[in-house]
């Protein structure tokens, strides 16, 4: 074999494991979308924030934002509502009946990742930025840890990844507690209005993000005081997805189907537009499972718990 067909050989093995690599990881759930020349087109570009987690008295005080920083949790009271949005297929507006629980008035930032879990995963780095590239799973290891910190009982069983909704600890909300908080009682097609004129009051999107994460807590809460629930990264929810859900769903606390491929994530985020960052807009995104898979820098979290599980409604990191 000539130098030529050497060259040939060479590079048809290439081709071939490149293949076989993208294959490997098509047939690992979590791994469709995030393609590793995606990854590889985007490295982190620059880090202008230190990266060391700030001491808790760094968070008051000495700037103009609107909140601190400390994870606290609103209560939010039972209730009935109207879930879905009657501009999507598979968001067929139906009356829901939610208990209450309560709920992080902010995303996960970097700084509570990185004490709870001893890492940081996220591209855009910054304290009081919102975590991202989190896959699904480690969004419930943070939640089982952030529990176990707190001295609460994990909720997740983190070989099934079955969530004991009666545990005291930490969880994902379903995603009917999530829309649930979003609406916060309204009834119009974002919580300001039927429009997005205002949506830049509330929320980071591709039109005001400048193409990245923003720290939390810089626009308008939500009328329960929820920062950043629409926009900025889309929010992880424990539940399953599927396209006609809707239409089986219990009315009393629906929980997701008991399977499926991908986990809903709700909200919008910074690259998307003011239709995805509707309260009732649903997507989805495979959950991770498996270490081999990349998270993207889109994906974040908040995290709930049972309202039975609060003692005294003080709870705060
Ligand atoms: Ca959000």
């Amino acid at each position: 074999m000539g130098y030529l067909g050497c060259f040939w050989e060479t590079m048809k093995n290439l081709t071939f494991d490149l293949l076989a690599a993208a294959a490997v990881l098509a047939m690992i759930p979590g791994c469709e979308r995030q393609a590793p020349m995606e990854l590889a087109k985007a490295p982190p570009t620059q880090s202008t924030q230190s990266n060391q987690l700030a001491p808790e008295s760094k968070s008051t005080g000495t700037n103009n934002l609107a909140v601190d920083f400390k994870a606290e949790l609103i209560p939010i009271s039972g209730g009935r509502f109207m879930m879905g949005d009657k501009n999507e297929v598979d968001a067929t507006p139906h009356e829901i009946v939610v208990s209450a629980f309560h709920m992080d008035r902010l995303l996960v930032t970097q700084a509570l990742y990185q004490k709870v879990m001893g890492s940081n995963p996220s591209r855009w780095k910054g304290d009081q930025n919102p975590v991202e590239q989190v896959r699904w799973s480690d969004a419930v290891k943070f939640c089982n840890k952030r529990s176990q910190m707190d001295n609460l009982q994990p909720c997740y069983d983190l070989e099934t990844w079955i969530c004991n909704f009666e545990a005291t600890g930490y969880r994902l909300p379903t995603e009917a507690e999530w829309e649930y908080a979003c609406r916060a009682g309204t009834t119009t097609a974002y919580f300001f209005g039927d429009t997005a004129a205002k949506l830049g009051d509330y929320a980071w999107f591709e039109k005001n993000a400048g193409g990245r994460p923003r720290p939390v807590g810089q626009k308008q809460p939500n009328p329960w005081g929820l920062f950043d629930i629409c926009g900025n990264v889309w929010e992880w929810c424990n539940d399953f997805y599927k396209v006609d859900y809707y239409q089986e769903s219990p009315q009393q606390d629906p929980k997701g189907p008991k399977s499926g491929e991908t986990k809903v994530v709700r909200g919008g985020a910074w690259k998307f537009n003011e239709q995805n960052c509707r309260p009732g807009y649903r997507y989805n995104e495979n959950p991770g499972y498996a270490d081999v898979c990349f998270g993207y820098d889109i994906y974040g979290f908040r995290c709930v718990r049972a309202a039975a599980g609060v003692a005294g409604g003080k709870d705060s990191r």
